[in-house]
């Protein structure tokens, strides 16, 4: 393993967004103890030139704001939310409590229950206000973003073609991949 490839994914470049235009994703956060594993979805929607509002807000510590922020979503242009928690995880059906906006649920890893809390929190939603939840830490993160773009995906060729590419890509890597 080359050491110096080790050390950049461990300790990645601070995020600088780069995406330009208004913001058509919310990544919404209990607690910016979260953003190391969200940032992987900001990160993503960035490469597809998709512009984000991150936010850290939580039900619990900042219920009003938390509430202010989902209700303005749709009118600040957003059109989708993603949200991540961990533990009692109930920022993201509170999003969809106030927003009929797709709310897209991240269950954080934590540190006793190992985010089966978090997940269990989230995904056990009454009927009537429905948030899609994905699985607990970076690949829910991942899967949001891109479940993100393929909901953008629906009214924009460009979007579209870059998803295509993006899964194009992926494939290749897998099928080129040499084990030892
Ligand atoms: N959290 C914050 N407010 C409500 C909840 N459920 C979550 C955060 C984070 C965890 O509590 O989303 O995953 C621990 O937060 P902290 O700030 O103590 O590190």
């Amino acid at each position: 393993m080359q050491p110096s490839s080790a050390v950049s994914e461990k300790t990645p470049a601070p995020f600088t967004p780069t995406a330009t235009g208004k913001p058509l994703v919310g990544i919404v956060m209990g607690s910016t103890s979260d953003w190391p594993v969200m940032e992987a979805a900001a990160r993503l929607l960035d490469e597809f030139g998709i512009a984000t509002e991150r936010r850290a807000l939580s039900a619990h510590r900042t219920p009003d704001a938390a509430l202010e922020w989902g209700r303005g979503a749709g009118q600040r242009g957003l059109k989708v939310i993603i949200a991540a928690a961990g533990g009692a995880a109930h920022l993201a059906g509170v999003m969809a409590a106030v927003t009929p906006l797709p709310v897209l649920g991240v269950p954080m890893e934590s540190a006793s229950l190992k985010g089966l809390d978090s997940l269990l929190s989230m995904v056990q939603m009454p009927g009537g206000i429905p948030v899609a939840t994905f699985s607990i830490g970076k690949p829910g993160a991942i899967n949001s973003a891109l479940f993100a773009v393929a909901i953008l995906a629906q009214g924009d060729e460009r979007i579209r073609k870059a998803l295509d590419d993006y899964r194009a890509a992926q494939s290749k890597k897998v099928l080129e991949a040499k084990l030892p």
